[in-house]
């Protein structure tokens, strides 16, 4: 009889099977937002800078996606430039739900949240950066849900695959509100780093508080280390703040946020078209001012999460440190 797993259909990169074997710190980076959430060129630079940035930070990057039947766990350079550049109707988006439509067929697929989270965990990889998750999008104009009835696949794989996912918040287009509910009633942990207020994805504040926070990344690592110690199952959601820098002013956000949503709901655009299309859109409005945020956020979460990785590997060596 023939097994059923996952793990039939991983290829782990040499670098990251070798540093997991040495139980070396290894991040896992998703590649919607290389194929689907960001425009060419910027989607390759920001690939590259966040693979380095995890380096920087001692640890060893895996960005994920699906090629040709296989699930790819770490990307040679060269396939992680092919990714960035396949022409965007042959590379399909990939979610726990549309899955085995994406290892089914040949060509590539950007894994999202979720199912980076599948092939990542499958690879025993504890630690992941993304950019926002997905959640709950915003009710119709009419403020009924309606035909836009649409939760994430994100928030469910938060509750049943178990790792520290690190990001800047729900993105805003969201109704983060109702994000952070889902997030609660499925039991997952959401954490702020150095603010109490929840981190907003393109701006540094979402507008409402946190239901966790810690003052830095030592506490954080702490507070990860214990969940993942409990064996619950489900991740912990850490958010870090976009850089100050490169942070759109929260009235800006919302009100390209607003214009968009508005937009895409006039242009009946739904299901998963939904989220590229609104980050598209944005950037539009903001005059490319929210892909700099978009970009900077991204790569600032993979240095942090490649430092959480680092001081998990050092928490499970007893005696040191
Ligand atoms: N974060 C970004 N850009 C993106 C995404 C996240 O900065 O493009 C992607 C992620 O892959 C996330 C997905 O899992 O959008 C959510 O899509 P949906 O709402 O259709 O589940
Ligand atoms: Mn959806």
């Amino acid at each position: 009889m023939s097994r059923l797993a996952i793990a039939d259909r991983l290829d782990v990169l040499p670098a990251v099977a070798e540093a997991l074997a040495a139980g070396l710190p290894v991040v896992a980076l998703e590649s919607t937002l290389i194929s689907h959430g960001l425009p060419y060129p910027q989607n390759l630079e920001v690939a590259r800078a966040s693979e380095a940035a995890v380096r920087e930070s001692g640890a060893v990057p895996a960005t994920v996606a699906i090629r040709d039947g296989r699930f790819l766990v770490g990307l040679a350079a060269d396939d992680l430039a092919a990714l960035a550049t396949a022409p965007a109707p042959q590379v399909v988006k990939a979610a726990r739900p549309s899955l085995a439509a994406a290892l089914a067929r040949d060509g590539w697929a950007g894994t999202t949240v979720s199912a980076t989270m599948i092939g990542a965990h499958a690879a025993g990889i504890r630690v992941f950066a993304t950019g926002g998750i997905g959640g709950v999008h915003r009710p119709a104009g009419n403020g009924s849900y309606g035909a836009w009835f649409d939760i994430s696949s994100d928030l469910d794989e938060l509750a049943r695959t178990p790792l520290a996912v690190v990001c800047a918040g729900p993105k805003a287009i969201l109704d983060v509100a109702a994000t952070l509910e889902v997030l609660e009633t499925r039991g997952v942990p959401v954490v702020a780093i150095g603010q109490a207020s929840l981190p907003g994805f393109f701006a540094r504040d979402a507008g409402l508080p946190a239901p966790a926070s810690v003052p830095d990344e030592d506490a954080a690592a702490a507070l990860v280390a214990t969940h993942l110690g409990l064996g619950l199952g489900s991740s912990i959601l850490v958010c870090v703040p976009v850089p100050e820098a490169d942070a759109l002013p929260r009235e800006i956000a919302v009100d390209a946020v607003e214009r968009a949503v508005a937009d895409a709901e006039a242009s009946g655009v739904a299901g998963p078209a939904l989220t590229p299309w609104l980050l598209a859109r944005i950037a539009a409005l903001t005059d490319g001012a929210s892909v700099r945020a978009n970009t900077a956020l991204i790569v600032n979460n993979a240095r942090v999460a490649g430092r959480l990785a680092a001081r998990l590997v050092e928490a499970d060596r007893p005696g040191l440190g």
